[in-house]
């Protein structure tokens, strides 16, 4: 054991720090998140309502699965369902604890959420058009990022609120932070998302029209505004990727 932890803690502390959530509270109740750096060595592996991550690194080929749920595709990782979920009523909000973010790495931070048509411990969305915004923070009139200025106000804990008249049903939640410190050109944008997985209850009977829904890959090209977007020169308001918001 020591053996093989050892090459792998030091490499890890030549990755550069990004993050990833590494805790979710809804009501009183605490959901770890998917721990890259040691769930995958304990046996057995803990079950998380967080799909499995590679590490903290990001995505930035947006034409491939990764940029989902942040599995890799090859190598040792890849997308798969996780093996719980949480259970959740409609209306109520989560809480999403992001390890220590970096203060370069500025950008939005969106929410959406896709509906499983069956189990959603088995369910992979792949390239349908399954996801609606139900949340999206970018920059504000006075400059503030939501990634590094606001979440870093909010104690590094980032909320929203599910749509209170969604209807029931198993659904994912694809959660990121856009960092866009190199997104003067494409490929630049480091796009870090994660998929949690929830039960939600209620009697809600809205869901989206399929002018809300995008797939991923798919959402985010070359061509999307906000995903090409120099940060650094550019002082006009910032246009957050993707569709708009469903509130229900
Ligand atoms: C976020 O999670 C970390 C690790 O579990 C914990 O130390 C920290 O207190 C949490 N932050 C808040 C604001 O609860
Ligand atoms: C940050 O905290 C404020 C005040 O509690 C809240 O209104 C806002 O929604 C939070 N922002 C995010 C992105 O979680
Ligand atoms: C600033 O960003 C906006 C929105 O993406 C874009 O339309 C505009 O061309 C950019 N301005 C410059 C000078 O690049
Ligand atoms: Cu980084």
């Amino acid at each position: 054991m020591l053996s093989l932890l050892l090459p792998l803690l030091s490499a890890i502390t030549l990755v550069k720090a990004h993050g990833y959530v590494q805790d979710i509270v809804i009501g009183s109740t605490h959901y770890s998140g998917y721990l890259p750096y040691t769930d995958p060595y304990y046996n057995p592996v803990p079950e998380r309502i967080v799909r499995q991550i590679p590490g903290n690194g990001p995505v930035t080929d947006l034409s491939l699965i990764d940029v989902q749920c942040n599995g890799y595709t090859d190598g040792n990782y890849y997308t798969a369902p996780a093996p719980i979920y949480a259970t959740v009523a409609a209306g109520s909000q989560l809480h999403l604890n992001w390890t220590t973010w970096p203060d370069s790495h500025i950008g939005p931070m969106i929410t959406y959420m896709a509906k499983a048509p069956s189990d959603i411990t088995q369910w992979m969305p792949g390239t349908s058009e399954v996801w609606f915004k139900v949340a999206e923070s970018g920059k504000t009139s006075d400059g503030k990022w939501a990634a590094t200025d606001i979440l870093t106000e909010n104690d590094s804990i980032y909320t929203f609120t599910i749509p209170a008249s969604l209807e029931p049903g198993q659904y994912i939640v694809r959660h990121e932070i856009i960092a866009l410190h190199a997104a003067y050109v494409y490929p630049g944008a480091q796009v870090y998302p994660s998929c949690i997985q929830l039960q939600v209850t209620g009697s809600g009977t809205s869901f989206p029209t399929s002018d809300y829904l995008v797939a991923f890959p798919g959402a985010y090209t070359a061509a999307t505004p906000g995903i090409v977007y120099d940060a650094y020169t550019n002082t006009s308001a910032y246009p957050i990727p993707g569709p708009e918001v469903w509130s229900g």
